[in-house]
């Protein structure tokens, strides 16, 4: 509906520097040595990747924290990098296809994104809220802070001030939550934002919780939608291999249903696929993360089962 053609743009993006763990920045890589263009081929987009991207300009050696935050600038420079790649897209009618590397990305891919379709909401399929901001993270993890900084909550940080607040509170919705800080609990009720954690999802079932989510942001269902996956929302015995995995997650087919149910909607105008890391657990585990994690993107991209 929102691109003319079949077109979209694999963004890779191997980036790491929102997390302490070393690998994530390795998940693009396997995403698509497993195949991932071709698959999409096969489902008939027209899939433009040009390789994957380098934006780190410094390196993290010359970054020192910022308060609490580590890695400021390299989070924020290759955020900034991003979103210009991602808008490029966005305005050349490819659908913007971005592979973490880890969610801090997502200031990148979310503000690319709205840049172009300033009306668009967004889907945040994930194990946890990602919404500390400077003040009520406890890591210093950028990772676990990108919808912060898409809202413009909380103490600004110069070195982030490219990123103008995008995203209100109520183009927002979240799915598959189930380790979130008591901090971002605060957060969540204080902006009224809608979130369908895994209790919702136990209560309801998958396609309500969809349906629900949908009805939130996206009432008429004539809205732009940037989903973006956390491959942690998943349960670890199905995507075990990624840095912060929480159990008690969305199954298999939970998992695929939303990208289903989102891809069925015709609206989506961007998608990230988030947070594997082949340097978690074992050989099998990473082939298995690696392989779900291209099968939801297929998912996302109009793979059915029949
Ligand atoms: N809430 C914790 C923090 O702020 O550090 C954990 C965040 C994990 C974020 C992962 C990517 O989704
Ligand atoms: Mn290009
Ligand atoms: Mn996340
Ligand atoms: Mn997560």
């Amino acid at each position: 509906k929102f691109y003319k053609s079949k077109q979209l743009a694999i963004v890779g993006c191997p980036f790491s520097a929102g997390q302490p763990k070393g690998g994530v920045d390795k998940g693009p890589i396997h995403l698509v040595s497993a195949g991932l263009v071709n698959q999409l081929e096969a489902l008939g987009w027209n899939v433009h990747f040009d390789g994957h991207h380098q934006f780190e300009d410094i390196s993290i050696e010359s970054d020192p924290p910022i308060g609490l935050l580590k890695n400021p600038r390299v989070v924020s420079r290759t955020c900034e990098a991003l979103s210009g790649v991602v808008s490029e897209h966005a305005q050349n009618g490819r659908l913007p296809v971005t592979l973490g590397g880890d969610h801090s990305l997502a200031m990148g891919t979310i503000s690319g994104t709205l840049k172009h379709f300033p009306e668009a909401c967004v889907i945040w399929v994930d194990a946890h809220a990602d919404i500390n901001t400077t003040d009520t993270t406890d890591t210093g993890n950028i990772h676990g802070m990108p919808v912060s900084f898409l809202m413009g909550i909380g103490s600004k940080v110069p070195e982030f001030d490219w990123l103008k607040p995008v995203l209100a509170a109520n183009k927002l919705v979240y799915i598959g939550l189930r380790d979130v800080d008591d901090g971002e609990k605060k957060i969540l009720r204080e902006n009224k934002i809608k979130a369908f954690s895994m209790h919702e999802v136990d209560k309801y079932g998958i396609s309500k919780v969809v349906e629900l989510a949908l009805d939130h942001v996206n009432p008429n269902r004539d809205l732009p939608i940037h989903l973006s996956l956390d491959v942690d929302a998943l349960d670890p015995s199905v995507t075990p291999s990624t840095g912060t995995p929480v159990r008690g997650g969305l199954t298999f087919r939970e998992g695929h249903y939303v990208c289903e149910a989102i891809y069925e909607t015709g609206l989506m105008i961007g998608l990230d696929i988030m947070e594997v890391n082949p340097s978690v657990s074992d050989t099998a585990s990473v082939t298995q993360t690696v392989a779900v994690g291209c099968s939801l993107t297929r998912a996302a991209l109009g793979e059915t089962l029949l």
